[in-house]
């Protein structure tokens, strides 16, 4: 819009000079000759200098992801220091699967800095004394070279310090820069820093930090034990996991978001990359209010929101429909296949005015589609260390079957008339359990007799599966709702998987 307008301006060659960001501050029109410029209800200016910090130097409060430091009170600039040490370490990436984190304060996302428009923030960067790497700190807030990478190099057992005035409100993001600046990224360097315009936000019941980043492991998704850092992958873009909050589960089960209907939620969202452009969407809600960066012009009703690498945005909506709602990456596989899921738990009464739930199962006979899978949940695996017991397989084969077989199977393995065979008394499992392995692992379609009912269906590969994952789902199948008993192990999955399409022989 701002270069339509200039463009305009050019032509008439009179108001060159206001074809710049300053136009808006100057509140001159660059369209219109003296004419006081009517921005559209601006309800932030976009950069000034609010003169010199006031009061005592102030300490910041940090927060780790998911949680963002309390909203500002002051109506001053004042100065704010800003203590952040870097620290390596070993963190789960995903269940029974660990990689050396580089990080801003312990955590990936880095920890969230919450300051004022108009502050001086004093910046002290500290690299823990047993770190091997020099790091440093490029905040897309400050105004300066390098946004204050240069400044801030530091060596193991060093700190460094540099002053910088927030100028712009906005979410920005910050990012390690060191060389190779790609390696550090990927690592897991990088933060929000969330500068509040004068007047604050609007108020609202909840605000959660969530930062979307791609990671590229040696071994592939869900392989098992200590994971490194994979340049080539990296060059290629083609990551292994792709997650919030650092790992896969950060946002799931007992870590899920939650609120109560009827109140307000605040995301702030960033992407941290170092690769990928998010399509961030929350399954089930729309954005009633999305500010992309800075807080001037919000956009309303949205559905699916474009964070690149290095960008950030608040997104705000309001709770009406107890349930669980998913946030994604809507490029839909990295949710899937790769990691890219959380999830908002919201509690309350009902509104089945607003959402009714299923009312009716009726027959059709038409031309019978596809399965259509809800939200599955991601892989739950027991840790690595050591192998389940019957019981163990069992109750973590529950969760698994309860977050991707009941979607069709339905909650109690009794599958839906015609469409999805029941798993419960299954006499076509009985018949050959070992079977059932490659039916999870290669998909099953064509026509099967389970209890006296014919099914002419299709099941789709779960190949996101481990071998463990597959044996503890079939241990619990065969385990429940009087099927006869047993127990799989991973090496028997694996032989499975790498054998042919399962053998279905027509009974009769
Ligand atoms: C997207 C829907 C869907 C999901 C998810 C799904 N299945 Fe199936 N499953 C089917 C369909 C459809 C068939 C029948 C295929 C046919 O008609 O050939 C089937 C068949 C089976 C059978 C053989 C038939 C029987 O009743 O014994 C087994 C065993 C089975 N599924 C296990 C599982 C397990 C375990 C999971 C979870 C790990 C799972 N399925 C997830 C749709 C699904
Ligand atoms: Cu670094």
């Amino acid at each position: 819009m701002k270069y339509v307008v200039c463009v305009a301006a050019m032509t008439a060659m009179a108001f060159l000079a206001a074809c710049t960001e300053g136009a808006r501050d100057r509140g001159v029109s660059p369209a219109g000759a003296g004419a006081v410029y009517a921005a559209p209800a601006p309800t932030v200016p976009a950069s000034i200098d609010f003169g010199p910090p006031q009061g005592e130097p102030i300490h910041a409060v940090l927060a780790s992801p998911p949680h963002v430091p309390p909203p500002i009170q002051r109506n001053y600039p004042a100065r704010v220091i800003v203590d952040l040490e870097v620290i390596e370490k070993e963190m789960p990436i995903a269940d029974g699967a660990t990689y050396t984190f580089w990080t801003f304060g312990g955590t990936v996302p880095g920890s969230f800095i919450r300051v004022r428009q108009g502050d001086t923030v004093e910046f002290h960067l500290k690299n823990a004394p047993g770190n091997k790497m020099p790091h440093n700190i490029d905040l897309h807030s400050v105004i300066g070279p390098g946004g204050g990478a240069a400044a801030s190099f530091t060596a193991p057992g060093h700190e460094s310090t540099f002053t910088f005035k927030a100028l712009h409100a906005g979410l920005y993001v910050y990012h390690c820069a060191t060389t190779p600046v790609g390696m550090h990224i990927a690592d897991g360097m990088y933060g929000l820093i969330l500068v509040e315009p004068p007047q604050g936000l609007p108020k609202v019941d909840h605000e959660y930090y969530v930062m979307q980043g791609d990671f590229y492991t040696t071994g592939d998704y869900h392989a098992k034990g200590h994971q490194s850092f994979d340049m080539q992958k990296a060059i290629a873009e083609q990551p292994t996991y792709v997650l919030f909050n650092g790992s896969e589960g950060a946002l799931t089960g007992a870590n899920a978001l939650t609120a109560k209907t009827g109140e307000t939620v605040r995301l702030f969202m960033g992407n941290g990359g170092p690769s990928l452009l998010s399509s961030f969407h929350v399954i089930g809600e729309v954005f009633d209010r999305v500010w992309l960066d800075g807080f001037a012009h919000p956009q309303e009703d949205m559905q699916t929101v474009p964070v690149p690498p290095g960008s950030a945005v608040t997104v705000q909506f309001r709770t009406t429909v107890p349930g669980t709602y998913a946030l994604v990456d809507h490029a839909i596989f990295r949710a899937f296949n790769k990691g890219a899921l959380g999830a908002l738990k919201v509690d309350g009464p009902e509104n089945k005015a607003v959402y009714s739930g299923k009312l009716a199962d009726a027959e059709y006979t038409g031309d019978h589609d596809a399965a259509n899978p809800q939200v599955a949940a991601p892989a739950v695996n027991p840790p690595a260390a050591a192998p389940l017991t019957r019981e163990g397989q069992i109750a973590a084969g529950k969760q698994l079957f309860d977050g991707i077989c009941a979607a069709c199977h339905q909650a109690n393995g009794q599958g839906l008339p015609g469409v999805f065979p029941p798993l419960a008394k299954s006499d076509f499992l009985a018949a050959d359990p070992r079977r059932a392995m490659s039916i999870v692992t290669h998909g099953l379609s064509g026509k099967i007799q389970v209890g006296g009912h014919e099914y002419d269906s299709m099941m789709p590969p779960l190949s996101q599966l481990t071998d463990d994952d597959v044996a503890n789902v079939l241990t619990y199948v065969i385990n429940s709702w009087g099927n006869p008993g047993g127990q799989f192990n991973a090496k028997e999955v694996a032989k499975a998987r790498a054998g042919s399409a399962p053998v279905v022989v027509a009974e009769h």
